[in-house]
């Protein structure tokens, strides 16, 4: 098999934690995005949404990051994937949620506006009242993770599944901006349970030197932040 993915992408990096964790035979190619290869003719010709990650396994071609965990998870036969039926419909559920509920409102309305430049509003009026709204719904999308999802070690129960793999990185991206998770006492605890995972660190080596050199040059530049 071979993985297609870039270590600064959030979407890339669960695949990769999964990967530090299981022994299987999966060549990592990069290919980066701050050059742009992921628009390169080659890569678009295998995959067209010209996005990472995306999984090659014989004739199959895999994109989307929470497909890939599961399509892994059942060739390891990992327990991250249980094969139980109501316990995988409840790993499933997670999945789709921090997809569609949690990284939709805050990554993409909240964190990505204040960080990627393609994802900035060009009116500040608009900037400002869409970052708000992804605020105000990634508030309540933690709210519902804290109080109501981990009612134990991790989100679908005492043991870690690939829900927690896609969730833990996509909650994660949080520190791009210096979010503070403390109000949210359970969620900051189960991200110190997966920041303390031994993969985590190495998988996390490229994003966290991307966000030192962010601020850095935001230091040189002045007031105005890219990042906080
Ligand atoms: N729905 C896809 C989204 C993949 C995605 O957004 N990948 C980003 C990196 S995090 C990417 O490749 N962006 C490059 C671009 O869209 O130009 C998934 O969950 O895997």
């Amino acid at each position: 098999m071979k993985l297609y993915c870039d270590p600064i992408s959030t979407t890339s990096r669960p695949v990769l934690l999964f990967l530090a964790d299981h022994d299987l035979a999966v060549d990592v190619e990069h290919v980066c995005l701050l050059t742009g290869e992921h628009r390169t003719a080659a890569f678009a010709a295998i995959n067209p949404n010209r996005q990472v990650p995306l999984l090659e396994d014989g004739d199959l071609r895999l994109p989307e990051g929470s497909a890939i965990l599961k399509y892994l998870a059942e060739a390891a036969g990992s327990p991250a994937y249980p094969t139980e039926r109501k316990a995988r419909a409840r790993v499933n559920a997670a999945m789709d949620w921090f997809n569609t509920g949690y990284s939709f409102s805050m990554n993409y309305l909240h964190v990505y506006p204040q960080m990627l430049p393609e994802h900035m509003w060009q009116d500040p009026a608009v900037q400002a009242q869409v970052t708000a709204r992804g605020l105000a719904w990634g508030r309540d999308r933690l709210d519902v993770l804290d109080r109501h999802m981990l009612q134990d070690a991790f989100v679908c129960g005492p043991e870690l599944t690939v829900a927690d793999y896609l969730g833990g990185v996509y909650v994660g991206l949080s520190e791009a901006i210096a979010f503070d998770l403390s109000p949210w006492p359970r969620v900051a605890a189960w991200m110190a349970r997966l920041r303390a995972r031994p993969g985590w660190d190495e998988t996390h080596a490229a994003f966290y030197g991307l966000l030192a050199r962010a601020r850095q040059d935001q230091a040189a530049a002045g007031p105005e932040p890219a990042l906080a």
